[in-house]
């Protein structure tokens, strides 16, 4: 069990000004941030992020709608971190997320739901040298 997961506070939470909120949320339910910054993707990195997808239906749309705007990834840690994460924003439909999650609370649809939550350990850890260097992690830890 690691104790990392990575978050995208993706494009619809920064064009509806949460990321204060969201990231509140993910504070006060015990995660520390180890890394975080603001980028806009290119076709290239999201397409390569989303690269499981890429035989869904739905890819060309995911991919069109992480650039369409900037994203927050943010490198997190925490005990249990990318299962008690996943409980944290809810399902991805925010229609059957538990109330109280943070896609029921903010989201708006199935592509339009705020945030991204890595989906296993060895997931989190490719995910979180997607978008952080060793030395960004390292330099941030702890301080
Ligand atoms: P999660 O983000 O909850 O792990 P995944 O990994 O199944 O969900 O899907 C990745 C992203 O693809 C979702 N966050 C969502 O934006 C989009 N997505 C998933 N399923 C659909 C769908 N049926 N229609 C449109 N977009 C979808």
């Amino acid at each position: 069990m690691s104790n990392r997961t990575l978050a995208i506070l993706k494009p619809d939470c920064v064009r509806k000004n949460l990321i204060g909120q969201v990231i509140a949320k993910i504070n006060e339910a015990g995660f520390k941030v180890l890394a975080l910054k603001m980028v806009k993707l290119t076709g290239d990195s999201a397409g390569g992020f989303y690269e499981v997808h890429k035989e869904r239906p739905f890819y060309n749309d995911l991919v069109a709608y992480m650039t369409s705007g900037a994203c927050v990834p943010i490198a997190l840690e925490k005990e249990n971190a990318v299962e008690d994460f996943r409980k944290l924003i809810g399902a991805t439909d925010p229609k059957n997320a538990e109330p109280g999650t943070i896609r029921a609370i903010y989201a708006e649809s199935i592509e339009q739901n705020i945030v991204h939550g890595s989906d296993s350990d060895e997931n989190a850890a490719k995910e979180i040298s997607h978008f952080f260097s060793r030395k960004e992690l390292l330099e941030n830890n702890g301080l």
